[in-house]
């Protein structure tokens, strides 16, 4: 659709594109090169990531990945995530949207349905229930579904972990069944939406990996603009 069939609809007119996949797959080095090649086009763009996205969201970030003593409650989880979601769509992911500028985001709502949902086992249609009460019609346009196995982003990961001498966080503590089931709920999104949700092979240099994000960019940029 154009941005004038889409403003006349009553709906967003920038884009929103997201970018998804498990621990150490990429997302964070490859959401600062799409927003580079959308700059690069001459589009304004806004470049965020979930949890967080605006101080508020942001704290609320750091209560999900904090591994504090007290165990945090699953439904307690998923309602924070979605707490996070809210407030980030309507101080900065709407009004962006709104003026026109495209916005990029590292993780979204594909997230909750793998890891509330694979990962911790939450039912879907409650995960969606709560998506339709935060985000009513808004969901991504594209979503580029970065994949890999589990032992080659692991060992990223650690070589990271190494080199910045962090502690893995809440969610990196978790074991290897748990990042199974998030692959596996990742992978069925994509075949139930494979318009919307592009899979990238992510294992591969990062020359090769960019490259494959470029060829979905091109395509897709070209239909919308
Ligand atoms: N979460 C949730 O549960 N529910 C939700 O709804 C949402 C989130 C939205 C925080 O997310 C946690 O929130 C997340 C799920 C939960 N927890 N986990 N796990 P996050 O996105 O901040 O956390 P993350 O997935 O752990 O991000 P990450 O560790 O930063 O991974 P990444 O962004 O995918 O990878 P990266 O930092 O870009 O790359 C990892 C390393 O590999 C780094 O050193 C790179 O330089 C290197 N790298 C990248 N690409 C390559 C290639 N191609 N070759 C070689 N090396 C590479």
């Amino acid at each position: 659709m154009t941005h004038d069939k889409q403003e006349k609809a009553g709906l967003p007119r920038g884009r929103f594109i997201t970018l998804e996949g498990g621990e150490g797959v990429g997302k964070s080095t490859n959401v600062s090169f799409v927003v580079a090649e959308l700059e690069a086009r001459g589009i304004e763009v806004v470049q965020t990531r979930e949890p967080g996205g605006t101080p508020r969201a942001e704290a609320i970030r750091e209560l999900l990945l904090s591994a504090a003593e007290e165990p945090l409650d699953s439904d307690a989880e998923l309602l924070l995530v979605f707490a996070a979601r809210a407030q980030h769509l309507a101080q900065r992911i709407r009004p962006a949207l709104a003026r026109g500028a495209w916005v990029v985001c590292d993780r979204f709502t594909d997230a909750t349905f793998a890891y509330q949902g694979g990962g911790r086992g939450l039912s879907f249609e409650r995960i969606a229930l709560l998506e339709r009460l935060v985000q009513a019609e808004l969901t991504p346009d594209l979503t580029l579904l970065l994949d890999m196995p589990l032992e080659v982003a692991e060992q990223r990961l650690a070589a990271r972990l190494d080199r910045t001498k962090t502690s893995r966080d809440r969610f990196e503590q978790e074991q290897r069944d748990f990042f199974e089931r998030v692959r596996l709920a990742y992978l069925a999104r994509a075949e139930q939406d494979s318009w919307r949700v592009a899979t990238i092979d992510a294992d591969g240099s990062l020359d090769t990996v960019q490259r494959r994000i470029r060829l979905v960019l091109d395509e897709r940029v070209q239909q919308w603009t």
